[in-house]
């Protein structure tokens, strides 16, 4: 098991982190990290890069009239891959609506994840395929969804845990403390992942809550932990140590991983109508992919020929997601009557006529 040291310390608000901010390691070469250490970074970089040319490709398609909307994991990849590479696969995951690291680490495919944006599908994986349920725009819903299904889990008999995300904003809706106390209180097997990236859109912070989130957890009887959320293998350590003691029959978890969204909330927003560019700059300058990086090469896990061919994995990426996107032919509309229930109830029948009968006055 990890070591100690991003455990329940109410008193110490200062985030656990492994690496400095040149890269260099700041626990001892005896750390456990379940793998050999270079195993790991690769591992965590090469779904950091991926994801980031993702967001990339998925913005520019976006600001091309392709996608109707894109949401920016940019500078959240640390908080993401650390926390899905350690779990188990076989744990359940509710995401809320940003995290494509996460998808594309569980395998989400480029064709399944680019529907939803282009407005082609309601939803477009299956959540059993990859144990990873599909986005919720509506805030904080998934965290009462993963703690009823955790409640079933427990029932089941099964040693699977939970992980559901969760942003600062969401935790103002009250379903975030009715999930935090149900969770305790049944103690259900379940870890929220609180990304803090510092903002609601534009309401930051400060006007959101005076507790920090995660000692609000700890007063609904969760165990806590605040971790560097630009730091990967600290949100690794974190979530694995605290996954274990999930697993291990333990009280619920809550871990808050302070992180930045680099890019706008959304591409409907403009982040420099409201955020400071010094704020800006100043996260920008704690990237945690280069952040990685740097302390990949200071360490010798991997050398030029590793990132180059990452790199060029993320090229190919980036080709297949434009190629699949503009595929996407568009869907009848009569398809949002058909796909709302597994069997077509009369009522929805009825209205799905009303409109085919409507459209077809226009042919
Ligand atoms: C119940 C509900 N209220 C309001 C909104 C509008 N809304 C969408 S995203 C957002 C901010 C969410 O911030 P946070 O939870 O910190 O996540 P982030 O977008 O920063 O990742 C708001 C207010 C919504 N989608 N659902």
């Amino acid at each position: 098991m990890a070591p100690d040291v991003a455990t329940t310390t109410p008193d110490v608000d200062a985030p656990f982190s492994v690496m400095g901010a040149d890269g260099h390691l700041l626990v001892p070469d005896t750390t456990d990290f379940g793998e050999p250490l270079d195993v790991l970074t690769r591992r965590l970089y090469r779904d950091m890069a991926l994801a980031r040319r993702f967001d990339q490709e998925a913005f520019a398609l976006q600001r091309q009239g392709e996608l109707a909307l894109w949401l920016l994991c940019t500078g959240q990849e640390a908080a993401q891959a650390g926390s899905i590479r350690a779990i188990r696969d076989t744990d359940f995951v509710f995401p809320s609506y940003r995290e494509h690291t996460a998808a594309i680490a569980r395998g989400v495919t480029v064709a399944e994840m680019l529907p939803l944006w282009r407005g082609t599908a309601q939803s477009s994986w299956s959540p059993s395929d990859y144990r990873f349920n599909i986005y919720t725009l509506v805030l904080g819903t998934q965290m009462l969804h993963a703690v009823g299904y955790a409640m079933g889990v427990r029932l089941d008999g099964s040693d699977e845990i939970v992980m559901v995300y969760v942003g600062d904003g969401a935790m103002s809706e009250g379903d975030s403390s009715e999930a935090l106390n149900w969770a305790a209180t049944m103690q259900a097997p379940i870890l929220f992942m609180a990304q803090n990236n510092g903002w609601a859109i534009s309401t930051p912070n400060a006007k959101q809550f005076k507790a920090p989130l995660h000692t609000r957890a700890r007063g609904f009887g969760l165990d806590s932990y605040l971790v560097d959320g630009n730091d990967a293998l600290a949100v690794h350590l974190t979530v694995r140590e605290a996954a274990a003691r999930v697993r291990a029959g333990g009280a619920p978890a809550f871990v808050e991983a302070i992180t930045y969204r680099i890019g706008g909330h959304s591409t409907s927003d403009d982040p420099s109508r409201y955020r400071d560019d010094a704020e800006l700059q100043s996260w920008i300058a704690r990237d945690p992919i280069a952040r990685l990086r740097r302390c990949m090469e200071l360490e010798g896990l991997a050398d030029d020929a590793f990132f180059d061919r990452v790199a060029a994995e993320a090229e190919t990426l980036a080709a297949e997601i434009r190629s699949v996107c503009v595929a996407l032919d568009p869907v009848p509309l009569s398809s949002l009557f058909r796909n709302t229930f597994v069997t077509e109830t009369l009522a929805l029948q009825r209205e799905r006529e009303e409109h085919e009968e409507f459209q077809g006055s226009f042919e």
